[in-house]
């Protein structure tokens, strides 16, 4: 059966769901990431990418209780904060002094907020610093949004385009297949709804991430469905850019109560498999906040083209037991990459190469300004 697959890897015929399934249950690892950098190298040569981002969560209030989470808090809980618009300009004149070119902007749902306090942090930031591409607010959040206002999601991603959207971000996927989904994150968005989203902002001419969360209760074949449901509609509008498999971190969250901490295996397995599954997806991201610094080197051999990124202010997986530091500088970055035998080469979030032509990134943690190149 692995010869077959193999062959067809090769040949660059698409994996069934069989197929998926026999890479998850029966295929050793050296195996997976032989095949997985074959499709990653035949896509994307030698270079890995990266980013200069930041990260920006206006609120962690939340009206959801995902078992997972450890970074929501009740409406009168003394852990929620909701940053004041100063505070939110003052984080992305930050991004913007150092050199970054994306903000990555999601959050809680608040009880009480209304559509447009999200909309206007939007518009604020754009309207100060239009350079900044902001990637915002998950297919949830936009299903919460619908919820708050009655008005269609199509309808409100369009407006928020015409204040300065860039792009959504792959977030609040989880695993979409109801048996798990109702167990892990009942209530919110589910699947289905997930995807039209993504496919609604496609439609309007938009890109977007995609993400998947495993190594909690799920099994091999809620993993193959998910990634296999995103294929489909990647077939359909090619909006996704990149995929960006999460592992589930256990520590201050419900779920977490006897589960394991993602293991580095399990971590380059699943890298390698989304590789081989998911190949109309043009990149496979190793965000090293989720994987450690170490695994994020090595996955770049098991399918990962793409490395997130400088990622300041990182807080969803610090709060969920992550021991990953909290940013790296670009030097960092490209150390990790060249280590690793590969071309780094800096993208912006639509995948655009970023030539710098003089020091551009101010190392945040000592203030002084480093050379990009
Ligand atoms: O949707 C939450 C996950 C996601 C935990 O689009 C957890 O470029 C593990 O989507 N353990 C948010 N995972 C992060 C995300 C993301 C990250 C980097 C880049 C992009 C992109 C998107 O984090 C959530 C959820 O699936 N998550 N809690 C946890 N305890
Ligand atoms: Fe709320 Fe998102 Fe956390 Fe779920 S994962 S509880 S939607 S902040």
């Amino acid at each position: 059966m692995i010869e077959t697959i193999a062959e067809k890897v090769h040949a660059g015929e698409r994996l069934t769901f069989d197929d998926g399934l026999f890479l998850e249950q029966h295929t050793d690892l050296h195996t997976l990431g032989e095949l997985a950098n074959h499709v990653r190298e035949k896509l994307n040569g030698n270079v890995t990418y990266y980013n200069v981002n930041q990260h920006l969560n206006p609120t962690n209030v939340c009206v959801y209780r995902c078992q997972f989470c450890s970074f929501r808090a009740d409406l009168k809980s003394p852990k929620g904060y909701v940053m004041t618009d100063d505070q939110i300009l003052q984080r992305a004149r930050d991004a913007h002094e150092q050199g970054a070119t994306e903000l990555h902007i999601v959050g809680g749902l608040h009880h009480q907020l209304p559509y447009e306090w999200y909309r206007d942090i939007i518009k604020n930031i754009h309207d100060h610093y239009p350079e900044l591409h902001l990637k915002a607010w998950t297919a949830v959040e936009w299903d919460w949004f619908e919820r708050l206002t009655k008005r269609p999601t199509k309808e409100l991603l369009a407006d928020m385009k015409s204040v300065g959207l860039g792009s959504l971000p792959g977030g609040g996927a989880e695993i979409f297949h109801e048996d798990v989904r109702s167990q892990i994150c009942d209530y919110k968005a589910d699947g289905e709804q997930w995807l039209r989203v993504h496919r609604e902002w496609h439609e309007l001419g938009g890109k977007s991430n995609a993400t998947m969360l495993y190594g909690h209760i799920e099994k091999p074949e809620h993993r193959i469905d998910h990634m296999l449901k995103l294929r489909e509609l990647q077939d359909q509008t090619g909006g996704f850019q990149t995929f960006i498999p999460l592992a589930f971190h256990p520590e201050n969250n419900t779920l977490g109560a006897n589960l394991p901490k993602p293991s580095g295996l399990m971590n380059l397995r699943q890298m390698a498999i989304a590789r081989l599954m998911l190949d109309n997806f043009p990149h496979i991201k190793a965000y090293w906040q989720m994987l450690t610094i170490n695994i994020a080197q090595v996955a770049q051999s098991y399918g990962a083209d793409d490395i997130d990124g400088t990622v300041v202010h990182e807080t969803i997986y610090h709060a969920a037991g992550s021991d990953s530091p909290q940013a790296m500088t670009v030097a960092q970055l490209r150390r990790l990459i060249e280590e690793a035998g590969r071309t780094p080469v800096e993208r912006d979030t639509l995948y655009h190469e970023v030539v710098r032509t003089a020091p551009a990134e101010r190392d945040w943690k000592q203030g002084r300004r480093l050379a990009l190149v």
